[in-house]
């Protein structure tokens, strides 16, 4: 399947909670956005309408904040009156919210450009330290990125850093293996910042491009648990002055807004400069993503939209809100 066509499927619980009110309009015949899959008529509608009050509701539903929900009805509102299609003045309004103005100008402020990004699939520097509550998908993304960037004839090495739990270390040493890549591991109960700054001086002697650190999970609440990442990329930065340039934050869309109170604890510890949403396939909740955008300030750099391995994407808004509001056509 092609990427688009995964981001369209890993987005259909998504699009069924903010379209699914969606009425076709026009004389062809066709499925409404939101519609169930199934009873598939013999084409895609072009066009559909949505009662403003039904679109603001549904996209709160989604996750995407009462303010932006606002908002976003306020601007498609105004475009349709000038005499734009429905799809077309939603797709613009929500577009504005993930690579507007207002968006440009916040992540110029902590040095991001979202039209470099746009072609940047590599982190900036040759440490990238990966962090995130439990379970959202740290260890797993790793692998992929792995697999993305020795793809992209990367010399890559990964440090299991979570030494955490008793399989922690050995969950990714076994990706390494599967993909060739080398992995630095500890014993479980292990001091991770001792185990990264061995790792940090590894990569250095490989003359590796790049080194990409996991760490256990951890509540954002946890002080102490919390000091301890502080430290691991400190440590870093003593085996390898200046590193890590990135620190990535995984986010799984499940949690919805939750997890934008998780990236400001997080961001206030150890300085987050990239975020990736995770298990966007398996929520309603994926107009997270615009929250994210807008109010955290921290570009978005991959999307998880399922657990294969091409299941990780970059981030791409454009292809994002394209995804989420056409359905696949039927076949
Ligand atoms: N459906 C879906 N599942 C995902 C996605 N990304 C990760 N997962 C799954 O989420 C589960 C947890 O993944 P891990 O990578 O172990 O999560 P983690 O953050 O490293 O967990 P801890 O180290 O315990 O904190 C695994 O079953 C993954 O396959 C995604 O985009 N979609
Ligand atoms: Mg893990």
């Amino acid at each position: 399947m092609a990427w688009f066509d995964r981001l369209r499927s890993g987005l259909s619980k998504t699009r069924s909670a903010i379209l699914g009110e969606a009425t076709p309009v026009g004389d062809a015949p066709g499925d409404a956005p939101g519609a169930a899959p199934g009873a598939a008529p013999a084409r895609r509608a072009r066009d559909w309408e949505m009662d403003w009050d039904d679109l603001e509701f549904a996209l709160i539903g989604a996750d995407v904040g009462a303010r932006i929900a606002a908002e976003v009805v306020r601007e498609a509102r105004k475009e349709r009156e000038r005499g734009t299609s429905f799809r077309d003045a939603l797709e613009q309004a929500l577009l504005d919210q993930l690579e507007g103005d207002r968006l440009r100008q916040k992540l110029r402020r902590v040095g991001f450009d979202l039209d470099v990004t746009r072609k940047m699939v590599e982190p900036a520097g040759k440490v990238l330290m990966v962090v995130g509550v439990n379970g959202v998908g740290k260890t797993t993304t790793i692998a992929k990125l792995g697999r993305y960037w020795s793809g992209h004839g990367k010399q890559v090495v990964f440090c299991a850093g979570d030494t955490f739990r008793a399989a922690g270390s050995e969950q990714l040493a076994v990706w390494g293996e599967r993909l060739g890549i080398p992995t630095v591991t500890g014993e479980s109960g292990s001091d991770t910042a001792a185990l990264a700054f061995d790792a940090a001086q590894r990569r250095i002697a490989r003359g590796a491009d790049l080194l990409i650190v996991d760490t256990a999970g951890r509540l954002h609440t946890k002080h102490n648990l919390m000091e301890e990442l502080k430290k691991v990329k400190r440590v870093i930065g003593k085996a390898d002055p200046g590193e890590p340039k990135e620190v990535w934050l995984v986010l799984d869309a499940v949690t919805g807004q939750n997890g934008l109170e998780q990236a400001k604890r997080f961001n206030e510890a150890v300085g987050v400069t990239g975020v990736i949403v995770t298990k966007l396939d398996g929520t309603g909740k994926g107009g997270i993503l615009l929250p994210i955008a807008r109010e955290l300030g921290l570009p978005i750099r991959f999307v998880g939209v399922g657990e294969q391995a091409d299941d990780l994407q970059p981030y791409d808004a454009a292809a994002y809100v394209r995804a989420l509001l056409d359905a696949p056509a039927a076949a």
